[in-house]
């Protein structure tokens, strides 16, 4: 009969702790109920929000304008608008991120800054001639935070 104390032991156990609760909670109902506050995860959290930076490419060619600030470490969505009548491209080749946009069109591209990366890059329409004719601008790229 050396199972029978443990065994009582434990029903002991579960049993005692189990009483003690039920009467500690008597008067649960004057408490306000401890989720009334909104939890963080309903809030909507900033890293959600992607910043959009917005550049068009406009007769001339040329970008309007030609100069975009972004933050090293934050992913930013690049909107090229194309309001001239032919195609047009973003280009960085040190983030690196390409963006085609026909005439007429709006193109955006998520891109990731690399928190390391800091300073002036140029930007330009690969296509050929543009980049000559005064399409580009600089990307200054800001320490985070
Ligand atoms: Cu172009």
């Amino acid at each position: 009969m050396k199972w029978a104390l443990p065994v009582l032991a434990l029903i002991v156990a579960l049993a005692g702790p189990a009483c003690e609760d039920e009467g500690a909670r008597g008067g649960f109902g004057q408490q306000p109920p401890p989720s009334a506050t909104p939890s963080p995860a309903a809030s909507a959290s900033p890293e959600a929000e992607i910043r959009e930076v917005e550049v068009a490419a406009i007769p001339g060619p040329a970008y309007s304008p030609d100069s975009l600030r972004v933050r090293a470490g934050e992913t930013v969505r690049i909107l090229l608008r194309n309001e001239d009548d032919q195609d047009h491209t973003f280009v960085v080749d040190e983030l690196p991120v390409l963006i085609l946009a026909s005439a007429g069109q709006t193109v955006p591209v998520e891109v990731a800054v690399h928190p390391d990366r800091r300073g002036r890059m140029p930007f330009y329409c690969q296509i050929d001639g543009h980049r000559g004719q005064g399409m580009e601008g600089t990307l200054l790229v800001s320490r985070s935070g």
